[in-house]
């Protein structure tokens, strides 16, 4: 298979050998601000408004005077990166002077009048993705890098960043490859004896291939999580204690605690920073049941509204009073399990109280005492393991990244259920298909993706980036 290179693709958006400039500072005043230059003859283009020395070494802080004819504008620090040395690949050279947006300005001017024409943005970031220094999803995390505003979201960014993500995808692809190749192989020698796939064994890796999709597709999904605030539903029957619950994670009274079941009518919601993790709880309405006859009008609301929480969360606390007998509980957890599909954590609570049902009845379940306080740092623990479970999750994107990625997840999923589906039809039709699973995989990292589709993406990117 013809693999098409990026190169291909940007030959016809942008000449590379134009040397491009931009401020890589904010706008403003600062301590210092960056002008960037890339391209053949950065250093000599620098060189006609800088009194430099005249050997300057690679990579190493240089002392000048940036001048405008024999008027002396700004005196900076130059670091030359020769080509194949530089974030970009290119010939490049940083200009550190002062902060002064009035330098910046002029240092940009005499750049262009050196040669040099103002840069797109995300322009920079391009031409390290063109000349093979990162692949798109590393690009699309220097992006998320600098827009990252909290730990998680600084964490998933560097992991893309190192490859993490485009690892990840990087097996997929080998493995669908290994599988396109064997289908191939009995395309082109329908009568040799070559190894030749039956269906089963397709079928079987096929399947594979999906669940690991999913499962990216899922880690996609947490890591988005970090950046929004997950959502968590704190539901079960009345008095099992879920507003005590809120108020322990919450470390204040926010909501009415009752011994009479039914104290809570209404979902309240509250935002809770669990360990670095956003989280918004959600306590519901304690329910006799999630469905069926509600007592009155204000209960069927309540069931609604429950019902919503559930829908709309992206982890679940099922509160089951401890102690009491189990046959109750499992009741409520069969009616729980059909409504939405967020893992869900069970939560014994009342661990202060002599046990009606143990541990033991409920595999997996954490014991806490919303009272006491018994439990509640594990609780919190295996919440934000739950909903952050995988260190090298690629997610906590830009909202567009992560639609981008998921996306084309999801194509290459599509196009692997088709070629499932064919069972016991030619193979042509089935090569068809993993062939675009292959191109979808590869629009993660930028392989195959198309010329609107990458000036679309950096576009987004700031200028000087
Ligand atoms: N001993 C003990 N009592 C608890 C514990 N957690 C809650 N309770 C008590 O159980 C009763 C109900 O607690 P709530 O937090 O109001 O329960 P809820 O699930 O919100 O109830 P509804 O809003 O009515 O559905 C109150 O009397 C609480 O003091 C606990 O861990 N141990
Ligand atoms: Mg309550």
């Amino acid at each position: 298979m013809a693999e098409s290179r990026p190169e291909a693709a940007f030959g016809r958006i942008g000449r590379r050998s134009e040397l491009i400039a931009a401020a890589a500072t904010p706008p403003g005043r600062g301590a210092i601000g960056i002008v960037r230059l890339s391209g053949p003859g950065a250093l000599e283009a620098a060189r006609s408004f800088l009194r430099l020395p005249a050997a300057v070494g690679p990579r190493s802080a240089t002392l000048a005077w940036a001048c405008d004819g024999d008027a002396r504008l700004d005196q900076l620090l130059l670091t030359w990166f020769p080509q194949g040395g530089s974030f970009t690949g290119e010939e490049s050279v940083e200009l550190s002077c002062h902060g002064s947006p009035y330098v910046l300005e002029r240092l940009l001017e005499l750049s262009v009048r050196a040669g040099a024409r103002l840069a797109r943005p995300g322009e920079f970031t391009q031409r390290a993705f063109l000349n093979g220094r990162l692949d798109l999803a590393q690009a699309e995390a220097v992006c998320d890098l600098i827009a990252a505003r909290t730990r998680l979201a600084h964490r998933a960014a560097v992991s893309r960043l190192e490859g993490g993500l485009s690892r990840r995808v990087g097996e997929l692809r080998g493995e669908l490859t290994g599988l396109l190749a064997l289908v191939e192989a009995g395309l082109d020698h329908p009568d040799e004896d070559v190894p030749l796939l039956d269906d089963e064994h397709a079928a079987s890796r096929l399947r594979s291939l999906l669940s690991a999709i999913a499962g990216l597709r899922r880690s996609l999904q947490r890591g988005r999580l970090s950046r929004a605030g997950a959502r968590i539903a704190i539901v079960g029957r009345p008095n099992a204690g879920k507003s005590s619950l809120l108020n322990a994670l919450l470390g204040t009274q926010r909501a009415i605690v009752a011994e009479t079941p039914g104290t809570t009518r209404d979902t309240i919601e509250e935002s809770a920073d669990l360990g670095g993790l956003e989280t918004v709880l959600v306590d519901t309405a304690g329910l006799r049941a999630l469905s069926g006859e509600p007592a009155d009008p204000v209960e069927a609301l309540g069931m609604e509204r429950t019902r919503a929480a559930l829908r709309g969360a992206d982890l679940v606390l099922a509160v089951l009073d401890r102690s009491l007998p189990p046959a109750g509980h499992r009741t409520f957890l069969a009616e729980l399990a059909a409504e939405g599909e967020a893992p869900r954590i069970l939560v014994l609570n009342k661990s202060d109280l002599p046990a009606g049902s143990g541990p033991g009845d409920f595999a997996g379940a954490s014991s806490i005492s919303a009272k006491t306080g018994d439990g509640l740092a594990g609780l919190a623990r295996r919440i934000q393991e739950t909903l952050d479970a995988d260190p090298a999750a690629p997610g906590a994107e830009t909202f567009p990244v992560a639609l981008r990625h998921d996306g084309a997840l999801a194509r290459a999923a599509t196009e692997l259920e088709n070629a499932l589906r064919l069972e016991g039809t030619p193979g042509e039709l089935r090569a068809f298909h993993l062939r675009a699973a292959l191109d979808a995989l590869d629009d993660v990292t930028g392989r195959t993706t198309t010329e609107d589709v990458l000036r679309e993406i950096f576009s987004r990117f700031c200028v000087g980036k």
